[in-house]
């Protein structure tokens, strides 16, 4: 037997465990050791039925991602896959029970559905999530599934990943039996009422099939949804295709398909981008210097100082992961206006039907309104959420200092300012750090965590667990203006509306991203996070400018109108009372004025252009925060910018992205832009070098791994 799969009898019962921590992945030796046991079990007349079972904290979560790498890369070359083996438990003449715990996910579930029968715990789920990884099932999953919980819930099950709990997945006919008790005798116990019983094979099954006809409404339907919620993913569709070839083609022929759809997706750009996600967004946890055993604070109480938008999302964030929270203003009708804007948008969620009016009670119970630093002395972290302003922060931090017990983490929810000015005003600079969070903060699952010089190891390890905690990815930063997220935002900002100066229409520069797959143009964004926090940030920042040095000139413009955007009705858009965007003739006219000021003569830019400029601008400037430490690796940048910033997943954040383009040619048109724009587009140094020796981003990065 392979090391990774133990044998044991019990009374009759073969005993099979696959052992391949941490979540009994089908790396290589796994299928084999299944086989082998399945071999021995049948070989053995004292043996009746067999059990599969996994050791440790789950049955089986699928292939092994890392095995797609090696495969797409040419280092290995793709064997037979699993359906050996899934044939093989299929056809066993005795019965082979799947008895499952954790999850059964991918190639785990496909493994599960060649058995005859499945057991589970009630708390285990099942879910064929390759989708996210931007394949579909390869080992006839989208064959197995249909023909056991009907067409319409598989299609579901491939195109969207989600899993499904147990007690979902035994109404719907995919686990026969739930095991309230120990799993292992339970399953043993189902295996001995099994033995020698006749059972139909899964793809024997076609009793759920139904006919084209009478599906053709369900893949109309799911096409729809891709198009509309899956916007340019390759996967979705073709995990649809495989769902439906199930439908029409006999098993043999419809496995064949579900083979040619699973490679063209393995080898497409997008799903290694989201297999770089996938790692990276474990990746960002592994930080050197603060091993995991590093000791963390426990975070049981939670105090904020602001309940502005910021201070508000964030209390609904920890309230929703249970932590009680103190919310401060510093008058009663701000903060009944913050308590109120809570209540609307938990009761907005109850109306969706997103949780019960139970769980919004619960949470908003969680939320204590304060006047005053009542109650702060107990608190285990104080985030500060005030106003973009260094002397008010700096202040609010010397209040809190003296008011927090020493082992009380001090977070200030900056997006610009400096941690480390920040903490001079405390005693304890080693207890500062910045959480920055992305608005709406209860939404958005990016942390950025800002550690400053002093920040203390216990601290950067409180907050990576925290993040965790509250459903978010934490992503460490290092302290500069705007740190990671904003800094690179910046320049992608200020091209946007340099190119609306130059002649690029407010749409075209919006569509440009939104078709590159951007949830939101950079314009609209700006609309939508108001104006003028850019606007106060730049005037905080004004002594930094360095003269002569082109800068943007309208958004200044058009705050300095009143204009902050979706919240005032107006801003690079005008908005109706349901917040839809159209052409404002005043913003034309502000155009047209401010051109004619800077002597700028509109020409036509083209839609590759606009794309360039903005993309490489993100490029160039994270190459930059690369070189300087700011951001420790590559994919660090690129999970900040999917989880705070709506880039497209699929094309694996901006680095990744370059390296996808090829970063010679990505120097080129910097250069080009450079050339012609000035200063402001000076290529950065590591992007030069990594050009030059033919490398990527991702080549740099890899010692992360
Ligand atoms: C598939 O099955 C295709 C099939 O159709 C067959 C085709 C032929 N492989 O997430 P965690 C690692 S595609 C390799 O932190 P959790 C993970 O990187 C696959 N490694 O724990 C991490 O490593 P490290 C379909 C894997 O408790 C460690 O395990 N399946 C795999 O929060 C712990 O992971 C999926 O897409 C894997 N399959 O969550 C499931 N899975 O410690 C993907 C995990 O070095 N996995 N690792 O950072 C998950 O969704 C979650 O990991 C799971 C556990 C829910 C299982």
């Amino acid at each position: 037997m392979s090391e990774l799969v133990q044998y044991a009898l019990a009374g009759g019962v073969a005993v099979i465990t696959i052992q391949n921590p941490p979540v009994n992945a089908l790396s290589p030796g796994v299928p084999e050791g299944i086989l082998d046991g399945l071999g021995k079990a049948n070989a053995d007349d004292t043996v009746r039925a067999v059990v599969l079972i996994g050791g440790g904290r789950s049955f089986i979560a699928g292939a092994d991602i890392k095995e797609f790498g090696k495969i797409t890369s040419g280092e290995k070359k793709r064997g037979v896959g699993l359906h050996p083996l899934l044939y093989a438990l299929e056809d066993s003449p005795k019965p082979v029970i799947a008895a499952i715990h954790g999850q059964a996910f991918g190639g785990g579930l496909e493994v599960a559905m060649s058995c005859a029968y499945r057991v589970a715990v009630p708390t285990a789920q099942v879910g064929q999530p390759e989708v996210k990884l931007g394949i579909i099932p390869g080992a006839a999953g989208t064959q197995r599934l249909p023909r056991l919980v009907g067409v319409a819930k598989a299609v579901e099950m491939c195109q969207f990943g989600n899993p499904l709990k147990v007690p979902a997945a035994a109404a719907l006919g995919l686990i026969d039996r739930v095991i309230e008790g120990d799993l292992l005798e339970g399953a043993v116990a189902f295996a001995r009422e099994a033995a020698g019983k006749p059972f139909v094979k899964v793809r024997e099954r076609n009793g759920k099939l139904r006919t084209p006809d009478a599906n053709a409404a369900i893949f109309a339907s799911a096409r729809e949804a891709a198009r509309k919620r899956q916007r340019g993913l390759l996967a979705p569709l073709a995990a649809i295709n495989a769902v439906e070839a199930a439908t029409r083609l006999p098993f043999e022929d419809g496995v064949k398909e579900e083979q040619r759809l699973f490679e063209d997706c393995l080898f497409s750009t997008q799903s290694k981008a989201l297999i770089h996600v996938f790692f990276g967004e474990r990746a960002v946890a592994k930080i050197p210097g603060v091993p995991s055993e590093t000791p963390a604070y426990p975070i049981r109480r939670a105090a904020i100082i602001g309940a502005g938008t910021m201070g508000g999302g964030i209390a609904m964030t920890y309230a929703n992961a249970g932590i009680p929270v103190l919310l401060k203003e510093a008058t009663r009708q701000a903060l009944d206006r913050g308590m109120d804007v809570i209540r609307k948008n938990y009761a907005a969620s109850v109306a969706k039907g997103r949780f019960s009016q139970e769980v919004m009670d619960q949470r908003l119970a969680l939320v204590t309104p304060a006047l005053n630093y009542e109650g702060f002395e107990e608190a285990d972290i104080i985030v500060e959420a005030v106003f973009e302003g260094m002397a008010l922060k700096k202040q609010v931090f010397a209040e809190i200092d003296s008011i927090a017990k020493p082992e009380c983490v001090l977070a200030s929810n900056t997006s610009t300012l400096s941690i480390d000015e920040i903490a001079s005003a405390t005693t304890r600079p080693h207890m500062v750090i910045g959480h920055h969070f992305f608005s709406p903060a209860n939404v958005m699952r990016l942390l950025e965590i800002v550690r400053g010089k002093a920040t203390g190891k216990e601290v950067i390890a409180t907050s990576m667990a925290l993040a965790r905690t509250l459903g978010k990815v934490g992503v460490l930063v290092g302290n500069c203006r705007g740190f990671v997220g904003n800094r690179m935002f910046g320049p992608y900002r200020r091209e946007a509306q340099f190119l609306v100066e130059e002649g690029a229409d407010i749409e075209a520069v919006d569509r440009a991203m939104y078709d590159f797959g951007m949830a939101m143009g950079p314009l609209a964004v700006g609309d939508l996070a108001g104006l003028d926090v850019g606007w106060r940030i730049r005037k905080e920042f004004r002594h930094l400018e360095i003269p002569g040095v082109r800068k943007p000139l309208l958004e200044d413009r058009l705050a300095g109108m009143g204009r902050f955007g979706q919240k005032t009705g107006s801003g690079w858009y005008h908005y109706d009372e349901n917040r839809r965007p159209s052409k404002d003739l005043i913003v034309e006219e502000l155009i047209a004025r401010v051109r004619e000021e800077a002597g700028i003569t509109p020409r036509h830019i083209s839609q590759e252009e606009i794309t360039d400029r903005l993309l490489y601008s993100l490029v160039n400037e994270g190459a930059r925060i690369l070189e300087e430490g700011i951001a420790l690796w590559p994919v660090d940048i690129d999970i900040v910018y999917i989880n705070g910033y709506g880039f497209p997943a699929h094309r694996g954040g901006p680095m990744f992205h370059a390296d996808t383009v090829g970063l010679d040619k990505v120097l080129a048109r910097i250069r080009e832009f450079h050339d012609r724009h000035g200063a402001l587009w000076t290529p950065a140094p590591l992007l030069e070098r990594l050009a030059r020796e033919g490398k990527t981003f991702t080549q740099e990065g890899s010692k992360h791994a």
